[in-house]
């Protein structure tokens, strides 16, 4: 089932072109990080304190169906906030390219956590680089689809 709410855009004016292209374009443009050619995709979740749409472009990084998203904000002494949206509301959509799929998201810890972290750094190295740069763990949310 689809999120409901009144979709409130990125105050960063550059996030928030980047998910209008992406969605624009069923994610042909506007799927890349910054200055870079990797794939990305667009988490959409609930506002934990507006109740508004969020969207937000991650990097993609993917196994057999679900993903793995990094509140990693470049190594940032604190979360993103779209990391208290996950842990208040796990319904989250995916966009990954055309498709976007009603999904649900869940913290990982322990053993399944550094299976994911593996996956997660091959596939957008820099982010060795962000846990480097900060004290605070990144976390890691696995997101799956809702329907199983
Ligand atoms: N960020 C990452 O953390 N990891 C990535 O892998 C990543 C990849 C990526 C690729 C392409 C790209 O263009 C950007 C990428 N980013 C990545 C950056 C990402 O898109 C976000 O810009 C960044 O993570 C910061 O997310 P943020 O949620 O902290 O954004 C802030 C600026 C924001 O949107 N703030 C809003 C505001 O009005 O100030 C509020 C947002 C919000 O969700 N508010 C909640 C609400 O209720 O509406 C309140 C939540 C609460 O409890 O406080």
């Amino acid at each position: 089932m689809p999120l409901e709410g009144e979709y409130e855009p990125s105050p960063q004016k550059w996030v928030e072109d980047q998910v209008a292209l992406y969605e624009r374009t069923g994610g042909a443009e506007g799927n890349h990080q910054p200055g870079g050619d990797l794939p990305v995709v667009i988490l959409t979740s609930l506002g934990a304190k507006s109740g508004k749409i969020r969207k937000t472009p991650l990097m993609r990084v993917e196994h057999d169906g679900s993903y793995v998203v990094v509140a990693s904000l470049g190594g940032a002494p604190k979360h993103p906030v779209w990391y208290y949206n996950l842990k208040a509301d796990p319904r989250v959509e995916l966009q990954d390219g055309p498709r976007k799929r009603d999904m649900i998201a869940r913290e990982l810890s322990g053993a399944e956590r550094e299976q994911w972290w593996e996956r997660a750094v091959a596939a957008y190295p820099p982010y060795a680089d962000y846990q480097l740069k900060t004290d605070r763990v990144l976390p890691l949310f696995v997101v799956e689809p809702a329907d199983g």
